[in-house]
């Protein structure tokens, strides 16, 4: 099976450091850590490739060549994400679509193939079953919270490092505050998770 994996396109916001790259010859900030992640869960026999669009262009032929498209977008992503959406559509590519994007507002996102939301660590493996018996649903969600001591590393092999100023590391998921401009305990939960040392 051949999976490209795509991060769309940043808007020109603070964020997007996009005016401060160029003194430091970079072209983003970090890796698309949930895409790496994702991708460390996908069969070992599995092609992967990776297109983060903040550091390199989408071609027709990178979306041709995948059996499926994995896409994953904040949703200040979502105009980018779209034009990503329609350009798989025409191309007659399968999208599976995962993430805050997605998962916060799934209602918008109703024609894409399959809508991989939660935690991968949950929700990918029965994508992956389904897959694998040739009934993969349309829909994937979780009420409950993954165990992220068990989280495997992200795929760092996909990401040419020098494109971007840091490398990112999760350390934790989840938080006990209520602000009301944040996502994280619709996405992550109240209860902070950690992961282990090693
Ligand atoms: C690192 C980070 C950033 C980095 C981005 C780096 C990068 N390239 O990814 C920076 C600092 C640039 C950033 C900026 C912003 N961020 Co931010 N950021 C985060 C943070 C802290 C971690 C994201 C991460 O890497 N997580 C680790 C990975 C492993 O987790 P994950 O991405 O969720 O992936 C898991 C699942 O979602 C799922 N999954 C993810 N993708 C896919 C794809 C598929 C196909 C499948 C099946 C599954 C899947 O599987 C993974 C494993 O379980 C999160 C909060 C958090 N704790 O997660 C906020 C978060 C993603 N950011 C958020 C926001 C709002 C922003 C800003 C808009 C803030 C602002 N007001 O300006 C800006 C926008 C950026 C811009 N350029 O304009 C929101 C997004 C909410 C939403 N519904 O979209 C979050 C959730 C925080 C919040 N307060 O609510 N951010």
């Amino acid at each position: 099976m051949k999976i490209l994996l795509v991060y769309p396109m940043y808007p020109d916001t603070f964020w997007s450091f996009k005016h401060a790259l160029k003194f430091v010859s970079k072209k983003a900030s970090f890796p698309p850590l949930g895409l790496l992640t994702v991708a460390s869960m996908l069969p070992k026999d599995w092609y992967i490739k990776l297109i983060d669009m903040n550091s390199n262009q989408l071609m027709d032929d990178d979306i041709l060549w995948a059996d499926f498209i994995f896409i994953s977008a904040m949703s200040i992503q979502s105009e980018s994400a779209a034009v990503v959406i329609q350009r798989c559509k025409k191309l007659k590519k399968k999208i599976v679509a995962g993430g805050p994007l997605f998962t916060s507002s799934p209602e918008y996102y109703q024609d894409i193939d399959h809508l991989v939301l939660n935690e991968a660590e949950i929700t990918l493996p029965q994508f992956l079953k389904d897959l694998n018996e040739g009934t993969p649903q349309h829909k994937y969600t979780s009420e409950g919270w993954a165990d992220i001591t068990t989280t495997p590393l992200p795929l760092w092999s996909l990401v040419p490092m020098n494109n971007y100023t840091s490398m990112n590391l999760q350390y934790s998921r989840g938080c006990p505050f209520d602000c009301d401009f944040c996502d994280i305990t619709v996405l992550y939960g109240r209860k902070p998770r950690t992961k282990t040392k090693v």
